[in-house]
């Protein structure tokens, strides 16, 4: 008897989220068979996992959606914010209407792949055994694929119950009257505390930098006011709109610096952007110098610092929440997006403490021991983050062909072609992750543009025959060097911040998103194919 055959398919996408759907759509209409492999037991990406309590995205309706007429027709969210239960229907939704179940399968966890020079096909291994063959290899994991628990003394020995908010259990938590302790106030600490606030008998917040929230404006939408815009084109014009700005949001930086404005002209632009508007607009819509000029940027900390005093009665929480130097200059680090959260966390049965001043010794069976004493809770609440962008990639054991997993491939200091591909690993192409403007954009965008390009790619080899391509070393050097040149010109290396992987201890801190913005980001992905494929080996 013979080996078993290993099925085959000409494209393999890893996890069921964004990225994954547009291109299946995209690659199955070339004719091409694609499968998606998904670790979890349903779609959604980050919406699986992320269904902690008051998990919502941090952008607005429409664009944090797949830019398809088809799709947004006839789904209409409720809420200028969707929370993780509507993008969980949404996709229920995309896959009803394209009828893409037949194409994945759940839980199959990638493992690994090695690339079959003969064939010019990648081999990929599942941690069930199973073996798949495919032309295309395109891992669509995003940067959250692996998350971080810091290595807290005793941890183990704790009696209650321990959650972290990127594989909170499926089934909730009952948190009401609980005495809760919660480390980490990043995007996914700031959510849970607002919301568990109000419900639980105490809330310890374990804080080491504090979090320049942004007020949401949440709102509900009127379907009715949905449907007009979009009849009126207005849905359309948000997707288009995104092509052309920084971050793949439908506004940009003004064509304006900090102090080309007078005083009193500045206090009333950032009360809109800050006030009245919400969202990101104060760290996306603002002066084009703010995240570039440290006088400029303190302009924005000032107004920033005031608006939340105001929201906050007791002056030790002003200190730590709002303090008078800023740990980093204004939003070169994720600012939250807030509904109350400052409301919330004044009261008096929460207490915060800052772990620079105060730090966290061990956990014991009861609680957490700091220095200056016992904190007793029933449940503690690690809120603590990723191992972000690139430990997604590097935890798989995908084998380059020179020998070497992604992981050696970057020992020596991340680098990849346009954050999309890398020599050694033929015909693999990764979206929303590494070098790209992953972090620094509106998710779906920021997929959208990557999966055209990927569309365009394979268009062009399939009609000229070409079965491998590869990024040219060359390449993978030019975009690595411009890499640190964008970045380096931005006030974003002043922060220890998981942007740069300054939040696992030990880890090489280096850039890890582009932050030349979207525009440069898809006019370099498009260019790299002129000239008879100028970034790219093919055969
Ligand atoms: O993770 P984080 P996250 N002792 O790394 C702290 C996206 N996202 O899950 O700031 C004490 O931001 C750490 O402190 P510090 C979004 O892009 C989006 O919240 O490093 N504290 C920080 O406060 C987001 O930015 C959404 O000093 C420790 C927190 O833990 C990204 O994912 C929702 C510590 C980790 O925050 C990551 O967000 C959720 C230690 N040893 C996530 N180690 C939305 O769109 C870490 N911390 C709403």
């Amino acid at each position: 008897m013979g080996e078993p055959e290993v099925p085959y398919v000409d494209v393999l996408l890893v996890g069921a989220g964004f990225a994954s759907f547009t291109l299946l759509n995209r690659l199955r209409k070339q004719g091409l068979s694609v499968s998606i492999y998904e670790k979890g037991s349903a779609s959604g990406g980050i919406w699986h996992w992320n269904c902690y309590p008051g998990a919502r995205v941090d952008s607005d309706t429409p664009i944090y959606q797949l830019f398809d007429k088809e799709l947004w027709e006839d789904f209409t969210f409720q809420e200028r914010y969707a929370g993780w239960q509507e993008l969980r229907r949404y996709f229920k939704h995309i896959e009803k209407k394209w009828g893409v179940e037949e194409h994945i399968e759940y839980h199959k966890h990638v493992d690994g792949a090695s690339f079959d020079e003969k064939t010019h096909q990648w081999r990929v291994d599942c941690s069930d055994g199973s073996e798949i063959s495919c032309r295309w290899f395109i891992p669509c994991i995003g940067f959250a694929a692996r998350h971080y628990t810091p290595p807290v003394k005793g941890l183990s020995n704790f009696q209650g119950q321990v959650y972290h908010t990127a594989v909170w259990p499926q089934h909730g938590v009952n948190l009401k009257g609980k005495r809760v302790a919660q480390i980490g106030t990043g995007a996914s600490g700031i959510q849970v505390a607002q919301e568990i606030g109000d419900s639980v008998k105490h809330l310890t917040l374990f804080m080491r930098t504090p979090n320049m929230c942004l007020p949401m404006n949440q709102r509900k939408l009127d379907p009715k006011e949905e449907e007009r815009k979009k009849a009126n084109g207005d849905y359309e014009k948000a997707f288009n709109d995104t092509r052309g700005t920084f971050a793949g949001f439908t506004y940009d930086f003004v064509d304006r610096n900090t102090f080309d404005d007078t005083p009193e002209q500045r206090e009333k632009f950032y009360h809109k952007l800050l006030v009245e508007e919400g969202g990101f607009r104060y760290w996306l819509n603002t002066y084009k110098d703010m995240l570039f000029d440290q006088a400029a940027n303190d302009e924005a900390y000032k107004f920033w610092r005031q608006s939340v005093l105001k929201r906050i009665k007791d002056p030790e929480k002003q200190r730590l929440l709002a303090p008078e130097v800023p740990p980093h200059p204004w939003g070169t680090k994720r600012p939250s997006l807030e509904q109350r959260f400052y409301e919330v966390v004044d009261q008096d049965h929460v207490d915060i403490i800052n772990v620079n001043e105060d730090p966290i010794e061990e956990v014991t069976e009861t609680g957490l021991r700091t220095k200056k004493g016992l904190v007793e809770m029933d449940v503690l609440v690690l809120a603590t983050g990723f191992d972000s962008v690139t430990g997604s990639l590097g935890q798989l054991n995908i084998q380059g062909i020179n020998g070497g997993t992604i992981a050696d491939h970057w020992k020596n200091g991340l680098k990849t072609s346009m954050g999309i591909a890398m020599p050694d690993f033929p015909n693999m192409f990764f979206l929303y992750g590494p070098q790209a403007p992953t972090a620094f954009s509106n998710g779906p965008s920021c997929t959208q543009f990557q999966a055209e390009f990927v569309e365009e790619i394979l268009k062009r080899a399939q009609a000229e025959g070409i079965t491998r391509i590869e990024a040219t070393p060359e390449a993978e050097e030019d975009w690595t060097k411009r890499m640190h040149e964008r970045w380096d010109a931005t006030l974003f290396p002043l922060a220890k911040s998981w942007y740069q992987g300054a939040n696992i201890p030990g880890r090489k801190v280096e850039p890890l998103n582009w932050a030349g913005g979207m525009v440069e980001y898809t006019e370099s992905l498009h260019k790299s194919m002129d000239n008879d494929y100028q970034s790219w080996k093919t055969a």
